[in-house]
């Protein structure tokens, strides 16, 4: 493979790992754990892997140990410093035992019921460390729920040797690790599966886990873009321009970006969902700031957009859990299955209640069709196909027209749309990311070798230096509650939303007056990986919020 400069005096970087990794460790266990909520129905669902307590690696006494085979899968969507997660746990295994072996599973949970894999080498690992990508075993959205699946698994395991399986995903995909793992050890066998925090969309975040690997890479790989057309904008002075930003439901990269370029305007899904806004609500906000803007003089604009934004207007919300239900077999519990995509259509229309279907007939007929017809695997809303930025800026235009025969508005208005999420899901991780998911991964290795299944590889602290980072493991069991998924009450892993109350909305919050009205953005630049540590090591602003720095 060619190389650029970058690439290769990236590959030599050396990620930093917790002081703790450093030398033997060993396992410090906390008090037994409880469920975040519907603590009897989840301990009645995984009875051999709930209420384990919470492990912290401290120094221990070196002591031999036996050669390992360990598995890996990267599971759903691509989030920078996947490699270094494997290259971490690579190493991990490596150092515990040079003739330990490690598998990856190829094009996400599917390799592992197809039994298609590689085994790494030295050689291979060291082509893929410190850069973006999935591209080493490929990812993939196969949902890991079945028995048969299960069954299929174990066959290849235990062909292979393997006694340990990683499963690097996000909430859903770690849901689903935590039903392997509680399958393996109810049917005795002996194989550990421990979950890795994976996702750009930063909502597999709780008391445990400060951040999902990927966030700060993706977050600043948007900010350089949106810092980028805001100087843009602020050149030309005649466009708005209407970002949307990838995070299927939360609004944490939404906030992110905002708090890194302070746009004139960022809507925030969980504050719209709070408040009951209506989408015409949602339009007048804009239209008004727009309309504020022009009275300066100020004819353009930015308009940060959270992808999962149409799913929280609560009349929305109402109609897509309808159409949920109404999509699932009852007696399956899978999606129902269409001759055609008119014959869904039809199905749908008639048979929600005639409130949602007044909302359903209410929206333009490109996003009702995306509404009645779309999915992922896991049952969710293909919020990403639902273009938000073209109808929220087609709905301004509609409102500033009306404002202007009212006398409320006198400006241009004139839109560009942008929808960034791609671009920043495989990009080189920051230094943050290539040290946070080094130590992940290496973190997993000690956590196999300490014996344990059913848990997520945590590392914390991490806004302090990297030598200061505690290292260790949580109960997945700890981190779920049942929710209503697909039609059907499920065992999941609590979602993390924009928390109305926490520190990095209250400092938008209190701040978003004055960038609607002024010209206040910020352009942070591209992300840097070799200079001064205020320039290259920081965190996310969400996470030095969240944390009082
Ligand atoms: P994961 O939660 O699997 O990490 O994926 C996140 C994400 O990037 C979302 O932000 C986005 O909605 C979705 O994946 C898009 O994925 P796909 O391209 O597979 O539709």
């Amino acid at each position: 493979m060619e190389k650029s400069a970058l690439q290769i005096a990236r590959a030599a970087y050396q990620p930093k790992l917790p002081q703790a990794l450093k030398g033997a460790v060993v396992a410090k266990e906390g008090a037994a754990t409880q469920s975040v909520g519907n603590q009897e129905e989840i301990k009645a669902l995984f009875p051999n892997t709930y209420g384990m307590p919470v492990v912290e690696f401290v120094a221990g006494e070196a002591k031999q140990t036996e050669a390992i085979n360990v598995g890996i899968i990267l599971s759903g969507g691509q989030a920078p410093g996947g490699h270094n997660v494997i290259s971490g746990l690579y190493d991990g295994v490596k150092t515990l035992n040079k003739d330990s072996k490690l598998y990856g599973f190829l094009m996400g949970p599917g390799g592992l019921v197809d039994h298609k894999y590689v085994e790494f080498t030295d050689e291979f690992i060291d082509e893929y460390r410190n850069t973006g990508g999935f591209d080493i075993i490929g990812s993939g959205r196969t949902k890991l729920e079945k028995v048969e699946q299960f069954e299929s698994g174990i066959e290849i395991l235990r062909k292979l040797g393997i006694k340990a399986l990683v499963i690097i995903g996000g909430d859903d995909s770690n849901t689903n690790a935590c039903v392997l793992a509680e399958y393996y050890a109810a049917k005795n066998y002996g194989v550990q599966v421990i979950g890795c925090p994976k996702t750009i969309d930063g909502d597999l975040k709780n008391e445990q886990i400060e951040t999902s690997f990927g966030f700060d890479t993706a977050c600043k790989t948007y900010s350089e873009l949106i810092g980028n057309i805001q100087r843009d904008c602020n050149s030309a002075r005649k466009y708005w321009h209407f970002i949307k930003l990838m995070g299927r439901s939360a609004s944490h990269i939404a906030l992110e970006c905002a708090l890194e370029t302070q746009p004139n305007v960022c809507l925030i899904s969980e504050e719209i969902e709070q408040k009951a806004m209506s989408l015409d609500e949602v339009v007048c906000y804009i239209a008004n700031i727009v309309a504020q803007r022009a009275a300066d003089g100020n004819n353009f604009g930015t308009v940060l957009i959270p992808e999962g934004l149409i799913e929280f207007i609560p009349a929305i919300k109402k109609l897509i859990a309808e159409l949920n239900e109404v999509l699932t077999d009852p007696a399956t519990g899978e999606s129902r299955e269409f001759a055609s995509a008119e014959e869904q259509i039809a199905f749908v229309t008639s048979n929600i209640a005639a409130d949602n279907l007044a909302v359903l007939n209410s929206l333009p007929a490109d996003v009702k069709r995306q509404l009645c017809l779309d999915r992922d695997p896991h049952g969710n809303v293909q919020v990403s196909l639902i273009e938000t930025e073209k109808l929220l800026s087609a709905m301004v235009a509609k409102k500033l027209a009306e404002m202007k025969e009212e006398g409320k508005y006198v400006g241009k208005f004139s839109a560009q749309h942008h929808f960034f999420g791609y671009e920043g899901r495989c990009a080189a991780p920051s230094n943050y990311d290539a040290d946070y998911c080094y130590s992940l991964g290496f973190n997993a290795s000690r956590l196999i070798a300490s014996g344990k299944t059913g848990y997520m590889s945590v590392i914390k602290n991490t806004t302090a230096p990297a030598a200061e980072w505690i290292a260790g493991g949580v109960p997945i069991t700890m981190m779920m509650n049942i929710e209503r998924r697909n039609g059907q009450n499920k065992p999941v892993i609590r979602k993390a939303l924009v928390e109305l109350e926490g520190a990095p909305f209250k400092f938008f919050a209190s701040k978003r007056e004055e960038w609607a009205r002024e010209t206040a953005y910020v352009y942070p630049g591209p992300i840097q990986y070799f200079g001064p540590t205020e320039v290259c090591d920081q965190c996310t602003k969400t996470l030095a919020l969240e944390q009082g720095k």
